[in-house]
C-alpha cells in the first residue's frame, strides 16, 4: 500500500510540474481524486488490509490525498496569475484608435437618442454627469424627502442587494451627489445645470410601454429666481429640437415628493396619433417628462440654502423618447437582443404616426 501511494504521488508530481495552463488543473483534480481516480481505488483497497495495519495504510492515503488537493490549489492560482498578466500585457498591444468597420454593427437606438438629447443640452451649458446603477436607500430615497414606509416608494419597487443596497429606480438618485459636487460653484454665481442620464430598473409588471430596466435622463438647474417659466423653457427646447416638427404635449399636476409644484409631461402617442393603442395602453398618451420645482428639503440635504436659491428637475423617460422618435410600438425590442429590430435606426428620423386606412 505504501509504495502504491508513493509511486501514485510520484505520477502526479511529474503531471502537475508538466500542467502549464489552470483548465488543465481541473482535469487533474478529477482524474486523481475523482470517484474512478486512484485515491478512490486505493481507499476501496483498505478493505483487504490486515486490521492492525489498516490506521496507518488510511493515514498514507489521506496524506497523499491532501497533498494533491493542496498542490492543485497552488498551482492553480500560480498559473491563474500568469494567465491574467499575459492577458494585461496583450490588452497594451490592443489599439484603441484602430479605425472600427463602418459596414459591421450599428448603435442601440437608446445610445442613439442619448447622444441626440445630451448634444441639445450641452448646447445650452448643461454638463453631462454618469452615476452609478447600484445605489443606497439614502440617495434613491431619504435625499429625495421620500423618508421609510412613505407611500410614493410602492411606486417604485426595486432589486434590493444583500449589501443593503439597490438597483437604482430613477435617475433623481443622482440629485444628491450633482447638488454636492457643484454646490462651491453655485456659491461662486454659477448656476448648477447638469443632465445625468442612466439605466433604471423597477419590480414593474411588463408590457408594450413599461419595462422593468429602461433608461432615464434626469436635468437639474439651480440658481437664484429659477422659475417654472425657465422649466417650460427646457422642456419645449429639447422637445422641438428632438422632433423637429410640431408634436402635441400636454401639462398636468403630478406628485413627486422630491418637487413642489410637480408636473407631469406627457406626449401624445406618435404611434396612433392620440387615438389609442397597446403603445400607450389606449389613453392617447404616453408620460414622458414629470418634472417640477426642487422641493426645499432635497436643497437643503444637499446643504444647499432654499432660501436664496431655487431650481427645477426632469426625469425624461429616455427609453419612451425612443419609442415615439422612432416609432416602436413596444418597448420590449429594445431589450431584445435582436439585431435585425435594432440594427436599423442610425438614419431613421421621425416616424409619422399610422394613418387609417379606408
Ligand atoms: C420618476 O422616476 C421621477 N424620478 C421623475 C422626476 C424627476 C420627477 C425629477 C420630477 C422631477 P416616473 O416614475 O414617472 O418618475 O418615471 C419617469 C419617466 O420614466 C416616465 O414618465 C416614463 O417615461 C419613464 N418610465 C417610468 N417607468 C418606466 C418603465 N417601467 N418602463 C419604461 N419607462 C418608464
Amino acid at each position: 500500500m505504501l509504495e502504491k501511494a508513493q509511486q501514485l504521488k510520484e505520477q502526479f508530481v511529474e503531471k502537475v510540474n508538466a500542467a502549464t495552463a489552470s483548465a488543465e488543473l481541473e482535469q487533474l483534480r478529477i482524474e486523481f481524486l475523482g470517484k474512478k481516480g486512484p485515491i478512490s481505488s486505493l481507499m476501496a483497497e483498505l478493505r483487504n488490509v490486515p486490521n492492525e495495519q489498516k490506521k496507518e495504510a488510511g493515514q498514507i492515503i489521506n496524506e497523499v490525498k491532501q497533498f494533491i488537493e493542496v498542490t492543485i490549489t497552488a498551482k492553480k492560482e500560480e498559473l491563474q496569475k500568469i494567465e491574467e498578466q499575459k492577458l494585461i500585457d496583450s490588452a497594451e498591444d490592443y489599439d484603441v484608435t484602430f479605425p472600427i468597420d463602418e459596414d459591421k454593427g450599428s448603435y442601440h437606438p437608446i445610445t442613439l437618442i442619448q447622444r441626440e438629447v445630451e448634444d441639445i443640452f450641452a448646447s445650452m451649458g448643461f454638463a453631462i454627469e454618469d452615476y452609478d446603477e447600484i445605489v443606497d436607500d439614502y440617495h434613491c430615497f431619504e435625499a429625495l424627502n421620500i423618508p421609510k414606509h412613505h407611500p410614493a416608494r410602492d411606486m417604485q419597487d426595486t432589486y434590493y442587494l444583500s449589501t443593503n443596497q439597490l438597483l437604482k429606480t430613477h435617475t433623481s438618485a443622482a440629485q444628491n451627489a450633482i447638488y454636492i459636487k457643484y454646490k462651491n460653484d453655485l456659491e461662486a454665481g454659477k448656476p448648477i445645470r447638469a443632465i445625468f442620464p442612466g439605466r433604471c430598473f423597477r419590480n414593474e409588471k411588463i408590457d408594450a410601454c413599461h419595462e422593468n430596466t429602461f433608461f432615464q435622463m434626469e436635468g437639474v438647474m439651480v440658481d437664484k429666481d429659477i422659475s417654472i417659466s425657465n422649466l417650460i423653457y427646457f422642456m419645449k427646447t429639447m422637445l422641438s429640437e428632438v422632433f423637429q416638427r410640431d408634436i402635441t404635449v400636454r401639462l398636468r399636476p403630478g406628485f413627486f415628493p422630491f418637487v413642489e409644484p410637480g408636473f407631469e409631461l406627457d406626449i401624445q402617442c406618435a404611434i396612433c396619433g392620440g387615438k389609442g393603442c397597446p403603445s400607450c395602453k389606449d389613453s392617447g398618451w404616453l408620460e414622458l417628462c414629470p418634472c417640477g420645482m426642487i422641493h426645499p428639503n432635497v436643497l437643503s440635504a444637499a446643504g444647499i440654502d432654499p432660501e436664496e436659491y431655487t431650481g427645477f428637475a426632469f426625469g425624461l423617460g429616455l427609453t419612451r423618447l425612443a419609442m415615439m422618435r422612432y416609432g416602436v410600438k413596444d418597448i420590449r425590442v429594445f431589450n431584445s437582443c435582436s439585431l435585425k429590430s435594432l440594427s436599423q435606426f442610425e438614419n431613421k428620423t421621425f416616424v409619422e404616426p399610422e394613418k387609417e386606412v379606408k
